[in-house]
């Protein structure tokens, strides 16, 4: 039901017809490359962002031309998982549709950018003859599901992955809209409904993602719902269910924070799905649908609080959680190179620079790639941490595989620890929140660190670095060691604290600083590591044992599921 005072993105999902809104009108209107302002918050549903070039943003308006207009789309694939089938065909939508790159996000799936407002169309029905949409990749509903991508344990790897797929294909929006919109399909009329999100879908986003420890790849704990994959004997028995992680924030908002997901109780998986949906329910019935900053279910869960919530998710789903299972998360980053999964299959994770996938002179990664592709016969899995696995490679084909990886400099060969443990979002010149540059600059800024690094003989210890053009945290940089985090053209927050494998937030070390700043002060804190620390205590642990920052035991959540 709609409450009486609603924040305007609810008066347009309540007025727009199950998600049609006047999409094919705003689509047909040759005079713009815009859509329609109620359009372009309904497009996100289907998937799509409207943005413009900011490099051209002033010149344009010099002009007097409108900006230029393109669109982002976001895939939902869950768990990250592809065919090589699959892969040509979003490589070849990449280079005909897009702006010619392809972007891993994340959240284990890809973007293309640059989509003028005549391709989106052909863009969905192409990407749609290979099986793969975009319903829900954006907008205020669940998102792509997460699940951790490098199977070692191969049969319990793919039950989860069953597990994750149930989630995405449940939570998805029921409206016919974009079967109707984009793939011309057969229009009904009066048969929407929406039996679990209602007409006005959810106050916000909602971020799933499952992991498989002891590897927290998924920072499971910087989601709205989390699943971490309890086995005996590699044999999948349950999950411990967690609630409440997100990571945005606005700056100088102390109302908005980044907040780890609480634990709530272990459940078998067959109680997987009705536990998402009570929460979900929850959410959208509790969710605040005045203040979009305050919709996600993090500030749900503060405001109604831990116990009532828990109570009604076990009502609603008619499920009792029992105690947690004691577990342990090693690592938060992806494991590179060769892997063996335990039925002889090999995976190979390739490193993608923020998950850029384009060709440049001396690297053609998007070519070697789509040449991989030609020849494998097992599957892709895009990281949570914006890389590609190539995976369920038989031993016979493994020569082939790493021959094309190396020529096309998709190894890890080479790069630094630090560079691998690393990421930064898309920020500056797509994205319309960056205040700084994140993935354009980054890989110039590891530089420097690795400089430092080397300069006090740190060369070895890989430290968890996130870049973020803004405090949205789309890089989950509070969950990093080290944390930037974009205030204004070449600015950034630094924060540090986070334990290396997601289960700690970070802290506010220093604000506002330029470049030269930044260096200045890690040049110092490298120096103080390098002669302070313990025998392998990793660089987060030590600026939080050092009391460099002060870690609140509210966001640490280490304790309580360590076994
Ligand atoms: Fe994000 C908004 C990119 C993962 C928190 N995010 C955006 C937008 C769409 C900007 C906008 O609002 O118009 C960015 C598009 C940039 C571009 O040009 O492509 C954007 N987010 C990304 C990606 C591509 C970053 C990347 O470098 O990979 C990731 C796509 C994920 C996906 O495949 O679904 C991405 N975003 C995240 C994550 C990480 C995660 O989910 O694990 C977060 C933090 C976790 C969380 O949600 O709390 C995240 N993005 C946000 C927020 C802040 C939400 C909040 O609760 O305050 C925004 C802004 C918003 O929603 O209003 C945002
Ligand atoms: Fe854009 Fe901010 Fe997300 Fe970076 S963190 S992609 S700048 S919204």
């Amino acid at each position: 039901m709609m409450e009486v005072e609603a924040n305007e993105n609810e008066l347009i999902k309540a007025g727009s017809n199950y998600l049609r809104g006047t999409l094919e009108q705003s689509l047909s209107d040759e005079l713009t490359g815009a859509l329609s302002p109620s359009d372009a918050q309904i497009s996100k549903f289907h998937g799509f962002y409207q943005q413009d070039d900011r490099d051209l943003r002033q010149q344009r308006q010099q002009q007097y031309l409108e900006p230029q207009y393109s669109f982002m789309l976001r895939a939902r694939l869950p768990g990250g998982v592809c065919t090589p089938r699959q892969w040509l065909a979003i490589d070849s939508v990449g280079r005909e549709l897009s702006s010619g790159s392809i972007r891993l996000t994340t959240r284990q799936t890809f973007q293309y950018h640059g989509i003028l407002k005549h391709n989106i169309k052909p863009l969905i029905q192409k990407i749609n003859r290979v099986m793969i949409d975009s319903l829900g990749g954006c907008g205020d509903v669940n998102r792509n599901v997460m699940c951790n991508p490098n199977p070692v344990a191969s049969a319990l790897h793919a039950e989860v992955y069953r597990w994750t797929e149930r989630i995405s294909e449940d939570l998805l929006p029921n409206t016919r809209a974009y079967h109707e919109i984009w793939l011309d399909g057969e229009r009904v009329e009066g048969e929407d409904s929406e039996p679990l999100y209602g007409e006005t879908y959810l106050p916000r986003k909602f971020k799933i993602a499952v992991a498989v420890p002891p590897h927290n790849d998924v920072d499971v704990y910087t989601n709205d719902l989390g699943f971490v994959a309890v086995a005996e004997q590699e044999k999948l028995i349950g999950f411990n269910v967690l609630a409440g992680g997100g990571m945005g924030t606005t700056h100088g908002d102390s109302t908005t924070f980044p907040r780890l997901a609480d634990e709530l109780g272990f459940v078998a998986p067959d109680q997987m799905l009705a536990v998402t949906e009570a929460v979900v329910s929850l959410q959208r019935d509790f969710g605040n649908r005045v203040s979009r900053r305050h919709a996600r279910l993090k500030y749900t869960i503060e405001r109604i609080g831990l116990s009532r919530f828990q109570e009604e998710v076990e009502l609603r789903s008619g499920i009792r959680f029992q105690p947690l299972h004691p577990v342990t998360f090693i690592d938060q980053g992806d494991r590179y190179g060769w892997v063996e999964g335990t039925d002889g299959n090999w995976h190979l994770t390739l490193y993608l620079e923020n998950g850029r996938v384009a060709d440049a002179p001396g690297s053609q990664l998007m070519t070697g790639l789509r040449q991989i592709a030609e020849i494998h016969q097992g599957d892709f899995r895009i990281t949570p941490n914006q890389n590609l696995i190539v995976a369920a490679i038989p031993a016979s084909e493994k020569g082939r595989i790493e021959r094309l990886a190396r020529e096309h400099n998709l190894l890890p060969e080479n790069r630094s620890l630090t560079r691998l443990k690393s990421i930064a979002c898309v920020a500056l010149p797509t994205c319309p929140q960056a205040m700084a540059e994140a993935e354009r600059y980054f890989p110039e800024f590891i530089e420097s660190i690795e400089q430092l690094a080397a300069h006090h003989g740190l060369s070895d210890s890989g430290i968890v670095i996130r870049m973020t053009g803004c405090p949205n945290g789309c890089a989950r940089p509070f969950v990093a060691e080290v944390g930037l985090v974009g205030k204004g053209p070449g600015r950034y927050n630094l924060l540090l604290g986070g334990d290396g494998k997601g289960l700690r937030l970070n802290r506010l070390y220093r604000e506002n600083l330029t470049e030269s700043e930044l260096l200045t002060e890690l040049d110092q804190l490298f120096s103080r590591y390098n002669q302070e620390r313990e025998a392998g205590e990793g660089f987060g642990d030590f600026t939080v044992r050092s009391g460099l920052v002060e870690v609140d035991k509210n966001t640490i959540r280490v304790e309580v599921t360590n076994g």
